[in-house]
């Protein structure tokens, strides 16, 4: 096949909040410095659903939609040196390129390399390498495009993983698993001793959980409105588990319940937002400790959107921040949250609530709002 077109089935987005539609596509070889990848496993993340939603500024219809997952190289294109066919990868939406000043620099992994055609779903070169059977074609996203048994990526959006490593527990490292754990280890660089609150007991939240564990935080606290999220909250290294729509006395309100579970009621050393929900960004914000609490942004809020704050609050020494894929450097620093996972530091299987046939997409997209989910993944 190298060199030459392949037909597979894709699930392609051809319209906002329209079912994805299951169909024979044509994948084009990899061009200069892009690989061609079979997707092995992919997992569906709320950013899917968001961009599906037609809510996403850089939403572009038709496309194929699909971020989180693993694969093996079947085709490389000319000057690419860090892959062969066969190699095991997980897929990038926040490339590494090494060279830009934002690789170079050790305080961000937010590459430019590829991100500006990224965002307007093409190649780097500009043109796309998927199209229907009538010809047309058809977006990229997010640099990835998993949901389709065949994609082409730049060789910037990619890693290669040990062929050892389960390609299903691979997938989920592409984006929520990462970002949480990742905003905890490096983002908030979380201490030993200290207090941590997560808003959102989804993937995201409980990844953070973990890396707050990881890093022996000595309380952290799980904040859902979903009574069922308990159980999960605790299983993945919660100390406490607080429901704002019953465990709230009269007159108190999150923040001043927060505020009163510190040690010295001075408020909590690090707090994440894992909803969007503007109002709890800044209510995390209000929650974390006078003169040296750190907030950490990791939801993706609706466009439109404005998170606010009285800016008392940052002159008392709180700090705003906010993350993308949790700070990792998706190509130097997988290999230590692979690590970390077989350390016992870091769950993955444990957040695949769900698996699906390919053919079962659209339920998928249904699973992830029953609060019951945490990942779907399918394999191809
Ligand atoms: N396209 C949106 C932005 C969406 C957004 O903020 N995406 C998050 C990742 S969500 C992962 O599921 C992110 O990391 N963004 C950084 C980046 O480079 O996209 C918009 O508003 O235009
Ligand atoms: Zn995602």
């Amino acid at each position: 096949t190298e060199g030459k077109p392949i037909e597979c089935l894709a699930a392609v987005a051809y319209e906002a909040n329209k079912p994805l539609v299951i169909e024979k596509i044509t994948v084009e070889p990899p061009k200069t410095h892009e690989i061609r990848v079979k997707i092995l496993d992919s997992a569906l993340c709320h950013t899917d659903a968001y961009t599906l939603s037609g809510a996403d500024p850089e939403g572009l219809f038709p496309c194929i939609l699909g971020h989180e997952a693993s694969g093996e190289v079947e085709s490389v294109g000319p000057e690419v040196t860090d892959f062969t066919p066969g190699d095991h990868v997980i897929l990038l939406y926040t490339a590494e390129c090494g060279e830009c000043s934002f690789c170079k620099s050790p305080d961000t992994n937010l590459c430019v390399a590829v991100r500006s055609t990224q965002g307007k779903g093409v190649m780097p070169d500009g043109t796309v390498r998927f199209k229907n059977s009538k010809g047309e074609p058809i977006h990229h996203f997010m640099g990835c495009s998993s949901f389709s048994e065949y994609t082409v990526v730049a060789d910037v959006s990619a890693v290669k993983i040990d062929k050892s490593f389960a390609t299903d527990k691979a997938a989920l490292l592409g984006c929520g698993v990462t970002t949480g754990y990742g905003a905890a280890l490096k983002t908030a660089n979380v201490k030993e001793g200290s207090s941590v609150a997560i808003f959102g007991a989804g993937a995201v939240g409980l990844a953070v959980a973990q890396g707050a564990k990881a890093r022996n935080a000595s309380k952290i606290i799980m904040i859902d409105t979903n009574p069922n999220k308990k159980t999960w909250a605790t299983d993945f290294g919660a100390t406490d588990f607080v429901n704002p729509l019953t465990d709230l006395k009269k007159d108190e309100t999150i923040v001043s319940k927060l505020c009163s579970m510190s040690p010295d009621g001075y408020g909590i050393d690090y707090t994440f937002d894992c909803t969007g929900n503007v109002q709890v960004m800044s209510d995390a914000l209000m929650a974390s400790r006078r003169g040296t609490g750190v907030s950490v942004i990791i939801g993706v809020a609706k466009s439109g959107e404005v998170a606010s704050i009285r800016p008392f609050f940052l002159v008392t020494g709180r700090t705003w921040k906010g993350t993308a894929y949790g700070g990792i450097k998706g190509r130097s620093e997988m290999n230590q949250l692979i690590q970390d996972h077989k350390d016992g530091k870091l769950k993955l299987s444990e957040f695949i609530t769900h698996r699906r046939k390919f053919s079962e997409i659209n339920e998928a997209f249904h699973d992830l709002h029953q609060g019951d989910c945490l990942r779907t993944t399918f394999s191809f």
